[in-house]
């Protein structure tokens, strides 16, 4: 048996967390068909009102929200409550480089930072530790989340951000960190700087690990359990829904119990939308049980997963959704960034280059690599390397500015990138996630 955050409704019986998952349902539906214009009308629609739903067994009556929705209400459209009301907003970047602009209620951020306490308290958090979280801060979801999470549990937090190798080593080994917080493939940057510069695992304080929002392998877990000498744990989540904290492991390492008071799951065949029963392998569906900021229903994450019920040795009852497996659209995370080459496209065209590029990403020591080719158009065409560097360079930062992150670009001669007679093939992505 583990240590809990919240051991009454963590352990509650499949009953009792069926009650409630009841109960807030009706409240939630109502509360979004009053507040959210946007999705009162998907409702009126589709002929459900409110009344329709009395229990979760109604929420597939509900129509579903995607991306697009997303998208298309953007930015306040998907509000559920004044912005008076509301005290934070973070965001995501989302295709043709209109952002997920997401908003919480002081109610919100709490529920939130009590979802990434239980996740540090699953990994053995408790107010004795040091928790070096090095997930970027700002508009991105994970530093504020498990900051949050982190004073909650009362431990010792450090507010690293992301980057900057040799302060995160500095300050993990004087400040005696026993919790890391970060994406799997810095974590596994970090422990390989540390042999770099001479440490051996047992040099550090470090016991555990909270690593998420890219998919990672078992295999990288023993790496990064192996260089840092501590236990490895994965956390999920989404800015669409809060961010991280919808889902964590505990020490069973079997899966991820989701937040099931907070968040409704389901797994749907992404073609033809019916709910597939546990054990199946489909797209994850999240509705939100109690959010006032930005309540979503029947969201469809694009996620792949599998959904279990199965008794956890750790004594939690929450349903465990597998690691994600992959996803429904050609979204990739590069260095903990989301990326879609619709972005790409966009920059290519705005710049004045064809969209005749390849997009080529690939994991070298333990980092992402972000490659792309893109031709010259034959008006732009030059031989003089100054030039070429040059534009190189605007082309990077013009990238860098859409996406968040820079890739290495690499102009080549016209026609020199193979056309393809059917669907472009776009995206060479050379890492081995799943
Ligand atoms: O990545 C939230 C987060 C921050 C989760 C820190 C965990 C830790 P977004 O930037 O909106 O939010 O990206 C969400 O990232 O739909 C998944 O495809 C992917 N993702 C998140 N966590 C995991 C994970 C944050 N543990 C998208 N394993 C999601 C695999 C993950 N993929």
């Amino acid at each position: 048996m583990g240590n809990y955050y919240q051991p009454e409704i963590e352990t509650a019986s499949r009953e009792k967390i069926l009650e409630i998952q009841n109960e807030k349902i009706v409240r939630q539906v109502k509360y979004v068909y009053d507040h959210v214009k946007y999705y009162r009308d998907l409702m009126d629609k589709q002929n459900v009102k409110p009344e329709d739903i009395k229990s979760v067994d109604d929420i597939k009556k509900l129509p579903f929200l995607s991306k697009d929705d997303l998208r298309e209400a953007y930015p306040y459209g998907l509000l559920g409550t004044d912005l008076k009301n509301c005290v934070r907003i973070h965001s995501t970047s989302g295709t043709t480089g209109k952002r997920v602009v997401a908003f919480y209620t002081q109610n919100d951020i709490d529920m939130w930072e009590e979802c990434c306490a239980r996740a540090i308290v699953a990994a053995g958090g408790t107010s004795e530790d040091v928790c070096q979280v090095c997930y970027g801060y700002g508009l991105f979801t994970g530093g504020s989340g498990l900051h949050g999470g982190s004073h909650k549990v009362g431990c010792l937090t450090l507010p690293m951000s992301s980057g900057n190798t040799d302060r995160q080593i500095q300050f993990m080994m004087d400040l005696n960190a026993t919790i890391l917080c970060c994406t799997p493939s810095y974590a596994a940057y970090i422990g390989e700087s540390l042999a770099e510069r001479g440490y051996k695992p047992e040099d550090n304080k470090l016991k555990a690990g909270i690593f998420g929002a890219e998919p990672w392998t078992e295999e990288m877990r023993q790496t990064i359990e192996k260089s840092l000498g501590i236990k490895a744990f994965d956390i999920y989540g989404l800015t669409e829904t809060s961010g991280p904290g919808v889902s964590y492991e505990c020490e069973e390492q079997t899966g991820l119990h989701i937040n099931e008071d907070h968040f409704y799951a389901e797994i749907i065949d992404p073609e033809t939308h019916e709910v597939l029963p546990d054990g199946e392998k489909g797209e994850l569906v999240f509705t939100s049980l109690d959010k006032e900021g930005f309540p979503l229903l029947r969201y469809r994450t694009k996620d792949i997963c599998v959904l279990t019920r199965k008794k956890c040795s750790c004594g939690r009852t929450h349903v465990k959704m597998s690691k994600p497996m992959g996803r429904t659209d050609d979204m990739m995370i590069i260095r903990g960034v989301n990326v879609f080459p619709s972005q790409i496209e966009a920059v290519l065209l705005k710049e004045g280059y064809t969209p005749n590029y390849q997009i080529e990403v690939d994991r070298v020591n333990n980092t992402d690599t972000f490659d792309i080719y893109v031709e010259f158009s034959p008006e732009m065409f030059s031989d003089k390397v100054a030039e070429i560097q040059h534009r190189e360079r605007d082309l990077k930062n013009a990238m860098r500015s859409m996406l968040g992150i820079g890739p290495d670009i690499h102009l080549v001669a016209p026609k020199s990138i193979e056309r393809s007679e059917g669907k472009a093939k776009r995206v060479v992505d050379k890492r081995k996630l799943h």
